[in-house]
């Protein structure tokens, strides 16, 4: 039988929700997000949603709207999204940077050169930064998505390793509420543990039922997809991930928030969007590794 998809208060213990999120590859964390909050990003979404015909294609379901490259809409997104100290803890805590992002995480013990980290203690990169941005709106009588992995982008070239580290966590901020009518994102728990060959079946789906504000975190081996919609009021969502940065990034950040733009952020979103690098990776010569943004 599955189970429903655990949910916890916004203060809980990061250890609880990170214990959580390891053993099925996702959980919910509700209310997470102000109204006011969710009203600011809004604003600048719908408009931009309401413009498109619903449509995507079969893998999405041919109901879709969507919009991507987030951080370069407006200010207000990374001041939400990456300014969420509970995001950032549970990043740092699956991801296990050896520079964490929360202000309240402590960094991992440093390696020596040639030490193997324990993928369960870390470090396991040595920073992290956006995968990709996306609202996504499910309108009125599609199909479910396919059910898919979002590493399906990487999985070809790394070895099936899962006790291995994490190199991917996304969010789904809940816009409108979710729910099973209007295509709430559906969910095989456990299924980040399985074989690379076996496929889900319908029995082991669960939704991602939750109030606007909340937040769905998975990790990009489980398998999901969104829901078809019976309901005249679309479902709104929005997706931010972040990657390990060994890997490329999904979204092409500094085509979505080119230096310009980004300057004009904190600092920490910088490095968030991918203004960073470490001294062997994605650096440029004679700028500081944490803060690789000139102009
Ligand atoms: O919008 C959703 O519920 C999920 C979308 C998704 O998984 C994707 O586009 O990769
Ligand atoms: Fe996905």
């Amino acid at each position: 039988m599955t189970t429903a998809i655990k949910r916890f208060p916004p203060d809980k213990p990061v250890a609880n929700i990170v214990e959580e999120i390891k053993q099925s590859g996702v959980a919910i964390i509700e209310n997470l997000f102000t109204s006011d909050a969710i009203d600011s990003l809004s604003a600048k979404l719908n408009p931009r949603l309401e413009a498109q015909e619903p449509g995507g294609g079969e893998f999405f379901g041919n109901r879709k709207r969507s919009v991507g490259g987030l951080f370069g809409l407006g200010p207000e997104f990374s001041e939400h999204l990456l300014g969420n100290e509970r995001v950032l803890e549970l990043a740092d805590a699956i991801l296990l940077p050896e520079y964490p992002m929360a202000a309240t995480s402590t960094p991992p013990e440093p390696l020596g050169f040639f030490e193997v980290p324990d993928p369960t203690i870390g470090p396991n990169c040595h920073h992290y930064r956006i995968n990709a941005t996306v609202a996504m709106q499910v309108c009125r009588g599609g199909q479910n998505q396919t059910l898919h992995r979002d590493e399906w982008r990487y999985l070809p070239y790394m070895r099936p390793d899962p006790d291995g580290p994490e190199v991917t966590l996304a969010i789904m901020v809940a816009c409108s509420d979710f729910t099973e009518k209007n295509g709430a994102t559906r969910y095989v728990p456990g299924s980040h543990r399985w074989a690379r060959d076996r496929q889900p079946e319908e029995t082991e789906v669960v939704q991602a039922v939750m109030p606007r504000g909340s937040a769905a975190f998975w990790l990009g081996t489980i398998f999901h997809g969104l829901g078809a919609s019976v309901d005249d009021q679309p479902r709104t969502g929005l997706i931010y991930s972040f990657v390990v940065d060994r890997f490329t990034q999904e979204e092409n950040q500094f085509t979505a928030v080119p230096a310009a733009i980004a300057a004009t952020l904190p600092k920490r979103a910088q490095q968030l969007i991918g203004y960073r690098s470490s001294s062997a990776l994605n650096f440029i010569e004679g700028l500081d590794d944490n803060h690789v943004l000139s102009l």
